[in-house]
Protein backbone atom coordinates (compact mmCIF):
# COMPACT_ATOMS: atom_id res chain seq x y z
CA UNK A 1 0.00 0.00 0.00
CA UNK A 2 1.29 3.21 -1.15
CA UNK A 3 0.72 6.07 1.22
CA UNK A 4 -0.07 9.76 0.49
CA UNK A 5 1.36 12.52 1.79
CA UNK A 6 1.74 16.79 1.78
CA UNK A 7 3.83 18.72 4.75
CA UNK A 8 1.22 22.03 3.03
CA UNK A 9 -1.03 20.38 5.48
CA UNK A 10 0.50 22.26 8.06
CA UNK A 11 -0.48 25.20 6.46
CA UNK A 12 -4.00 24.52 7.84
CA UNK A 13 -3.38 25.69 11.52
CA UNK A 14 -6.23 27.76 12.89
CA UNK A 15 -5.82 29.59 15.85
CA UNK A 16 -9.98 28.99 16.75
CA UNK A 17 -13.05 26.66 16.82
CA UNK A 18 -16.37 27.93 18.18
CA UNK A 19 -17.07 25.55 20.92
CA UNK A 20 -19.64 25.42 23.73
CA UNK A 21 -19.56 29.15 23.52
CA UNK A 22 -15.99 29.87 23.42
CA UNK A 23 -12.97 30.44 20.63
CA UNK A 24 -10.54 27.35 21.74
CA UNK A 25 -7.68 25.55 20.06
CA UNK A 26 -9.46 23.73 17.31
CA UNK A 27 -9.90 20.02 17.81
CA UNK A 28 -8.55 19.72 13.82
CA UNK A 29 -5.19 20.29 13.79
CA UNK A 30 -1.77 19.62 12.62
CA UNK A 31 -0.56 17.30 15.38
CA UNK A 32 -3.04 14.90 14.01
CA UNK A 33 -1.69 14.11 10.37
CA UNK A 34 1.82 14.24 12.46
CA UNK A 35 0.55 11.39 14.66
CA UNK A 36 -1.11 9.39 12.03
CA UNK A 37 2.15 9.91 9.97
CA UNK A 38 4.44 8.47 12.41
CA UNK A 39 2.17 5.01 13.36
CA UNK A 40 1.60 3.93 9.53
CA UNK A 41 5.28 4.53 9.20
CA UNK A 42 6.15 2.28 12.19
CA UNK A 43 3.62 -0.46 11.07
CA UNK A 44 5.64 -1.02 8.21
CA UNK A 45 3.71 1.47 5.94
CA UNK A 46 7.29 2.94 4.44
CA UNK A 47 6.20 3.88 0.93
CA UNK A 48 5.19 7.69 1.48
CA UNK A 49 5.27 10.11 -1.63
CA UNK A 50 4.04 13.47 -2.00
CA UNK A 51 1.22 13.83 -4.23
CA UNK A 52 1.38 15.46 -7.96
CA UNK A 53 -0.33 18.51 -8.19
CA UNK A 54 -4.27 18.16 -10.56
CA UNK A 55 -5.22 21.63 -10.60
CA UNK A 56 -9.04 22.45 -10.35
CA UNK A 57 -10.92 20.62 -13.30
CA UNK A 58 -11.95 17.60 -11.29
CA UNK A 59 -12.95 19.36 -8.37
CA UNK A 60 -15.46 21.25 -10.30
CA UNK A 61 -17.09 18.25 -11.22
CA UNK A 62 -18.17 17.81 -7.74
CA UNK A 63 -18.20 21.64 -6.44
CA UNK A 64 -19.64 24.77 -7.27
CA UNK A 65 -17.24 26.99 -9.53
CA UNK A 66 -18.14 30.31 -7.49
CA UNK A 67 -18.15 27.98 -3.98
CA UNK A 68 -14.25 27.20 -5.02
CA UNK A 69 -13.80 30.40 -6.18
CA UNK A 70 -14.79 31.99 -2.43
CA UNK A 71 -12.79 29.66 -0.82
CA UNK A 72 -9.67 30.60 -2.69
CA UNK A 73 -10.17 34.14 -1.26
CA UNK A 74 -11.86 34.68 1.53
CA UNK A 75 -9.02 34.84 3.94
CA UNK A 76 -7.79 37.96 1.52
CA UNK A 77 -10.97 39.51 1.33
CA UNK A 78 -11.92 38.71 4.88
CA UNK A 79 -8.85 41.16 5.80
CA UNK A 80 -9.50 43.21 3.46
CA UNK A 81 -12.51 44.07 4.83
CA UNK A 82 -10.59 45.13 8.04
CA UNK A 83 -11.55 41.94 10.34
CA UNK A 84 -8.57 40.89 12.80
CA UNK A 85 -10.13 37.25 14.30
CA UNK A 86 -10.31 34.34 11.60
CA UNK A 87 -13.20 34.49 9.41
CA UNK A 88 -15.87 32.68 11.14
CA UNK A 89 -19.55 33.66 9.85
CA UNK A 90 -22.61 35.08 11.57
CA UNK A 91 -25.18 35.73 9.25
CA UNK A 92 -26.98 32.77 7.19
CA UNK A 93 -29.36 31.95 4.50
CA UNK A 94 -32.30 30.51 6.16
CA UNK A 95 -36.11 29.50 5.65
CA UNK A 96 -37.84 31.86 3.82
CA UNK A 97 -34.78 34.14 2.88
CA UNK A 98 -32.88 34.82 -0.39
CA UNK A 99 -30.66 32.52 -1.85
CA UNK A 100 -28.11 34.88 -2.73
CA UNK A 101 -24.15 35.62 -2.78
CA UNK A 102 -24.03 38.11 -0.66
CA UNK A 103 -21.46 41.30 -1.88
CA UNK A 104 -19.69 41.23 1.50
CA UNK A 105 -17.31 38.71 2.58
CA UNK A 106 -19.17 38.68 6.20
CA UNK A 107 -22.10 37.63 4.19
CA UNK A 108 -20.20 35.31 2.01
CA UNK A 109 -18.84 33.20 4.48
CA UNK A 110 -22.15 32.98 6.24
CA UNK A 111 -23.62 31.83 2.50
CA UNK A 112 -21.34 29.13 2.27
CA UNK A 113 -21.06 28.11 5.39
CA UNK A 114 -22.99 24.54 7.04
CA UNK A 115 -21.81 25.21 10.59
CA UNK A 116 -19.92 27.85 12.48
CA UNK A 117 -17.23 26.02 14.36
CA UNK A 118 -14.91 25.91 11.32
CA UNK A 119 -12.46 29.04 11.52
CA UNK A 120 -11.43 29.98 7.84
CA UNK A 121 -7.76 31.14 8.44
CA UNK A 122 -4.42 32.62 6.52
CA UNK A 123 -3.07 28.90 4.57
CA UNK A 124 -6.76 27.18 4.55
CA UNK A 125 -6.62 26.92 0.75
CA UNK A 126 -3.42 25.83 0.20
CA UNK A 127 -3.49 23.38 2.43
CA UNK A 128 -6.98 22.12 1.18
CA UNK A 129 -5.96 22.10 -1.86
CA UNK A 130 -2.81 19.86 -0.99
CA UNK A 131 -5.36 17.90 0.93
CA UNK A 132 -7.21 17.26 -2.38
CA UNK A 133 -4.24 16.65 -4.55
CA UNK A 134 -3.19 13.86 -1.57
CA UNK A 135 -6.62 12.08 -2.64
CA UNK A 136 -6.52 12.64 -5.96
CA UNK A 137 -2.99 10.87 -6.11
CA UNK A 138 -4.43 8.02 -4.26
CA UNK A 139 -7.23 7.85 -6.62
CA UNK A 140 -4.27 8.22 -9.65
CA UNK A 141 -2.49 4.55 -7.73
CA UNK A 142 -5.65 2.67 -7.70
CA UNK A 143 -6.42 3.83 -11.88
CA UNK A 144 -2.78 2.35 -12.75
CA UNK A 145 -3.80 -1.04 -11.29
CA UNK A 146 -2.90 -1.12 -7.72
CA UNK A 147 -5.31 -2.06 -5.16
CA UNK A 148 -4.41 0.11 -2.12
CA UNK A 149 -3.98 3.62 -1.32
CA UNK A 150 -3.67 5.56 1.71
CA UNK A 151 -4.21 9.30 1.41
CA UNK A 152 -3.33 10.84 4.30
CA UNK A 153 -5.88 13.78 3.47
CA UNK A 154 -5.41 16.81 5.81
CA UNK A 155 -7.67 19.09 6.55
CA UNK A 156 -10.59 16.65 6.31
CA UNK A 157 -13.33 16.47 3.52
CA UNK A 158 -16.65 14.66 3.99
CA UNK A 159 -18.57 17.30 5.49
CA UNK A 160 -17.69 19.66 1.83
CA UNK A 161 -20.69 19.67 0.26
CA UNK A 162 -21.26 21.05 -3.47
CA UNK A 163 -21.16 24.58 -2.17
CA UNK A 164 -20.74 24.60 2.02
CA UNK A 165 -17.52 24.28 4.07
CA UNK A 166 -17.88 23.27 7.55
CA UNK A 167 -17.15 20.32 10.59
CA UNK A 168 -13.05 21.12 9.54
CA UNK A 169 -13.88 20.38 5.77
CA UNK A 170 -13.65 22.61 2.68
CA UNK A 171 -13.07 20.05 -0.45
CA UNK A 172 -14.75 17.13 -0.58
CA UNK A 173 -11.64 15.16 -1.15
CA UNK A 174 -13.52 11.52 -0.90
CA UNK A 175 -15.80 13.09 -3.70
CA UNK A 176 -12.80 14.29 -5.95
CA UNK A 177 -11.29 11.00 -5.71
CA UNK A 178 -14.55 8.93 -6.98
CA UNK A 179 -14.89 11.47 -9.93
CA UNK A 180 -11.55 10.82 -10.87
CA UNK A 181 -11.77 7.09 -10.73
CA UNK A 182 -14.90 7.13 -12.50
CA UNK A 183 -13.36 9.59 -15.21
CA UNK A 184 -10.32 6.91 -15.64
CA UNK A 185 -12.94 4.95 -17.07
CA UNK A 186 -14.79 3.17 -13.83
CA UNK A 187 -18.83 2.77 -14.50
CA UNK A 188 -19.33 2.43 -10.59
CA UNK A 189 -17.88 3.86 -7.81
CA UNK A 190 -18.63 3.83 -4.06
CA UNK A 191 -17.64 5.81 -0.92
CA UNK A 192 -18.07 4.22 2.67
CA UNK A 193 -18.21 6.57 4.97
CA UNK A 194 -17.08 4.81 8.58
CA UNK A 195 -16.25 8.78 10.39
CA UNK A 196 -18.37 9.13 13.33
CA UNK A 197 -19.84 11.95 11.72
CA UNK A 198 -22.79 11.34 8.99
CA UNK A 199 -20.67 12.74 5.53
CA UNK A 200 -23.57 15.01 4.71
CA UNK A 201 -21.10 17.16 2.46
CA UNK A 202 -20.43 13.83 0.09
CA UNK A 203 -24.03 12.77 0.30
CA UNK A 204 -24.93 16.33 -0.74
CA UNK A 205 -22.70 15.63 -3.88
CA UNK A 206 -23.96 12.24 -4.98
CA UNK A 207 -27.65 11.86 -3.66
CA UNK A 208 -28.69 12.33 -7.40
CA UNK A 209 -25.88 10.80 -9.04
CA UNK A 210 -26.00 7.14 -10.13
CA UNK A 211 -22.14 6.62 -10.93
CA UNK A 212 -21.73 6.66 -6.98
CA UNK A 213 -23.45 4.58 -4.12
CA UNK A 214 -22.91 6.36 -1.02
CA UNK A 215 -22.85 4.26 2.63
CA UNK A 216 -22.42 6.31 5.92
CA UNK A 217 -22.31 4.84 9.66
CA UNK A 218 -22.58 7.64 12.08
CA UNK A 219 -24.00 8.77 15.63
CA UNK A 220 -27.89 9.58 15.13
CA UNK A 221 -28.41 12.98 13.63
CA UNK A 222 -31.11 13.48 16.53
CA UNK A 223 -28.07 13.55 18.73
CA UNK A 224 -24.84 14.16 16.91
CA UNK A 225 -23.42 16.79 14.47
CA UNK A 226 -24.17 17.17 11.52
CA UNK A 227 -27.57 17.22 12.73
CA UNK A 228 -29.68 18.00 9.88
CA UNK A 229 -28.67 14.68 7.64
CA UNK A 230 -27.92 11.51 8.13
CA UNK A 231 -31.57 9.99 8.94
CA UNK A 232 -31.93 6.20 7.27
CA UNK A 233 -34.58 6.96 5.29
CA UNK A 234 -32.33 9.45 2.75
CA UNK A 235 -32.36 6.74 0.18
CA UNK A 236 -31.35 8.83 -3.28
CA UNK A 237 -32.94 10.75 -5.91
CA UNK A 238 -33.56 10.71 -9.48
CA UNK A 239 -30.81 9.02 -10.96
CA UNK A 240 -29.50 8.43 -7.28
CA UNK A 241 -32.79 6.38 -6.19
CA UNK A 242 -31.61 3.62 -3.92
CA UNK A 243 -28.10 4.62 -4.14
CA UNK A 244 -27.90 5.87 -0.98
CA UNK A 245 -27.49 4.04 2.85
CA UNK A 246 -27.47 6.02 6.04
CA UNK A 247 -26.81 3.60 9.13
CA UNK A 248 -27.40 6.09 12.13
CA UNK A 249 -26.58 4.85 15.40
CA UNK A 250 -26.86 5.56 18.68
CA UNK A 251 -24.77 6.76 22.11
CA UNK A 252 -22.47 3.77 23.11
CA UNK A 253 -22.43 1.84 20.15
CA UNK A 254 -19.53 -0.99 20.53
CA UNK A 255 -17.89 -2.70 17.55
CA UNK A 256 -20.28 -5.67 17.60
CA UNK A 257 -23.39 -3.42 16.89
CA UNK A 258 -21.49 -0.88 14.41
CA UNK A 259 -20.21 -4.32 12.34
CA UNK A 260 -23.16 -5.46 11.27
CA UNK A 261 -24.25 -1.92 9.76
CA UNK A 262 -20.78 -2.76 8.03
CA UNK A 263 -22.20 -5.83 6.91
CA UNK A 264 -24.43 -4.35 5.07
CA UNK A 265 -23.17 -1.24 3.88
CA UNK A 266 -20.77 -3.77 2.65
CA UNK A 267 -23.44 -6.22 0.55
CA UNK A 268 -24.95 -3.43 -0.75
CA UNK A 269 -21.83 -1.89 -2.25
CA UNK A 270 -21.06 -5.39 -3.81
CA UNK A 271 -24.47 -6.17 -5.18
CA UNK A 272 -24.32 -2.95 -6.51
CA UNK A 273 -21.25 -3.21 -8.74
CA UNK A 274 -18.68 -1.21 -7.34
CA UNK A 275 -15.42 -1.39 -9.22
CA UNK A 276 -13.65 0.67 -5.90
CA UNK A 277 -14.64 1.55 -2.79
CA UNK A 278 -13.65 4.98 -1.87
CA UNK A 279 -13.23 4.96 2.39
CA UNK A 280 -14.09 7.94 4.24
CA UNK A 281 -11.52 7.03 7.48
CA UNK A 282 -12.48 8.58 10.61
CA UNK A 283 -10.86 6.98 13.30
CA UNK A 284 -13.40 9.10 15.58
CA UNK A 285 -15.43 6.11 16.24
CA UNK A 286 -12.74 5.12 18.94
CA UNK A 287 -13.97 5.11 22.65
CA UNK A 288 -11.41 7.45 23.45
CA UNK A 289 -12.66 10.27 20.76
CA UNK A 290 -12.84 13.19 22.63
CA UNK A 291 -16.18 14.52 20.51
CA UNK A 292 -17.89 11.35 20.10
CA UNK A 293 -20.03 8.43 21.41
CA UNK A 294 -19.22 4.87 19.34
CA UNK A 295 -17.35 2.90 21.83
CA UNK A 296 -15.06 0.88 18.95
CA UNK A 297 -11.70 -0.15 20.74
CA UNK A 298 -8.11 -0.71 18.49
CA UNK A 299 -8.41 -4.35 18.06
CA UNK A 300 -11.55 -3.31 16.12
CA UNK A 301 -10.08 -1.40 13.68
CA UNK A 302 -7.93 -4.35 12.65
CA UNK A 303 -11.21 -6.24 12.05
CA UNK A 304 -12.77 -2.91 10.27
CA UNK A 305 -9.87 -3.79 7.49
CA UNK A 306 -9.90 -7.26 7.06
CA UNK A 307 -13.66 -7.45 6.88
CA UNK A 308 -13.51 -4.35 3.90
CA UNK A 309 -11.12 -6.05 2.18
CA UNK A 310 -12.50 -9.12 2.04
CA UNK A 311 -14.46 -7.64 -0.51
CA UNK A 312 -11.83 -8.29 -3.27
CA UNK A 313 -12.25 -4.89 -4.35
CA UNK A 314 -9.70 -2.45 -4.55
CA UNK A 315 -9.93 0.34 -1.76
CA UNK A 316 -8.67 3.97 -1.63
CA UNK A 317 -8.66 4.72 1.80
CA UNK A 318 -9.10 8.69 2.84
CA UNK A 319 -8.37 10.40 5.55
CA UNK A 320 -11.36 12.13 7.61
CA UNK A 321 -11.69 12.24 11.29
CA UNK A 322 -10.15 11.19 14.81
CA UNK A 323 -9.22 13.77 17.37
CA UNK A 324 -7.83 13.96 21.00
CA UNK A 325 -5.71 11.30 21.24
CA UNK A 326 -2.27 9.65 19.87
CA UNK A 327 -4.48 6.00 19.44
CA UNK A 328 -6.17 7.77 16.25
CA UNK A 329 -2.46 6.79 14.59
CA UNK A 330 -2.34 3.07 15.65
CA UNK A 331 -6.39 2.66 15.14
CA UNK A 332 -5.77 4.09 11.54
CA UNK A 333 -2.17 1.64 10.76
CA UNK A 334 -4.55 -0.95 11.98
CA UNK A 335 -7.65 -0.64 9.86
CA UNK A 336 -4.97 -0.38 7.11
CA UNK A 337 -3.22 -3.66 8.38
CA UNK A 338 -6.52 -5.16 8.03
CA UNK A 339 -7.57 -4.21 4.64
CA UNK A 340 -4.51 -6.24 3.20
CA UNK A 341 -5.21 -8.98 5.47
N1 LIG B 1 -16.35 21.43 18.96
C1 LIG B 1 -14.93 15.44 11.12
O1 LIG B 1 -14.85 14.48 11.87
N2 LIG B 1 -18.58 19.56 15.89
N3 LIG B 1 -15.55 16.57 11.47
C2 LIG B 1 -17.52 19.84 16.80
C3 LIG B 1 -16.67 20.03 19.05
C4 LIG B 1 -18.07 19.45 14.55
C5 LIG B 1 -16.19 16.70 12.76
C6 LIG B 1 -17.92 19.73 18.24
C7 LIG B 1 -17.44 18.11 14.31
C8 LIG B 1 -16.87 18.01 12.93
C9 LIG B 1 -14.27 15.41 9.79
ZN1 LIG C 1 -15.93 12.85 12.23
Amino acid sequence: MRVFYSEKHKLRDAKTELHGGLLVKPFEGPFRAEWILAAVKDAGFTDVAAPDEHGLDTALKVHDAGYLDFLKTCWERWQAAGFEGEAIPTAFAYRRSRMRVPKHIDGAVGYYANSVETAISGGTWEAALSSMDVALSGADWLNAGNRFAFSLCRPPGHHAGIDLFGGYCFINNAAVAAQRLLDHGAKRVAILDVDFHHGNGTQDITYRRGDIFFASLHGDPADAFPYFLGYADETGEGDGEGLNANYPMPSGTPYAVWSQALEDALKRITAYGAEAIVLSLGVDTFEQDPISFFKLKTPDFLTMGEVIGRTGVPVLTVMEGGYGVPEIGLNVANVLKGLEG
